[in-house]
């Protein structure tokens, strides 16, 4: 069974709730019902969490190895400013991708920087709620390309 973690950062419990113009009608629980989906026809189990609190997210993080084998994190706003996030998600060397709902490279100047990019596996930005699909996806794939070929990066 692989094992994966998903994250989301300060602010997205108030997807299709706020601002639906921006991020769209669809609710961070809808996102996560797909995410579950997706990983029941995979074989692969989640564990999901949600928090507006930087601490809780690297604890998290921390947390993980003991049972994920890679990460999916949209790390919200802390993408732009978290040097702490970064450290924590490099210290446990797990592949992770990086998802965004929005294309932050055509949005303000201030969000083309992310401070997690230079350590995930891939980023994925601007598809929505699929970018976690997507994000998930990507994930499987490597680490089951990584099982069946242990040496292969
Ligand atoms: O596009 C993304 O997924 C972001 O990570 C979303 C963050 C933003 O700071 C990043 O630059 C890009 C913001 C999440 C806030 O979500 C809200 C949802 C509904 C209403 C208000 C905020």
């Amino acid at each position: 069974m692989t094992n994966v973690l998903i994250l989301h950062g300060p602010n997205l419990n108030l997807l299709g709730l706020r601002e639906p113009d921006v991020y769209g009608r669809v609710t961070l629980e809808d996102i996560n019902h797909r995410l579950r989906e997706l990983a029941a026809q995979r074989g692969a189990a989640l564990r999901i969490t949600q928090s507006n609190h930087e601490g809780v997210l690297i604890d998290a993080i921390h947390e993980a190895p003991g049972w994920a084998h890679g990460i999916v994190i949209n790390p919200g706003g802390l993408t732009h400013t978290s040097v702490a996030l970064r450290d924590a998600l490099s210290a446990v060397a797990l592949p992770c991708v990086e998802v965004h709902l929005s294309n932050i490279h055509k949005r303000e100047p201030f969000r083309h920087h992310s401070f997690i990019s230079p350590i995930a596996v891939g980023v994925i930005a601007g598809f929505g709620w699929r970018s976690y699909t997507l994000g998930l996806t990507a994930l499987l794939d490597i680490l089951a390309e990584q099982r069946h070929n242990p040496s292969d990066g």
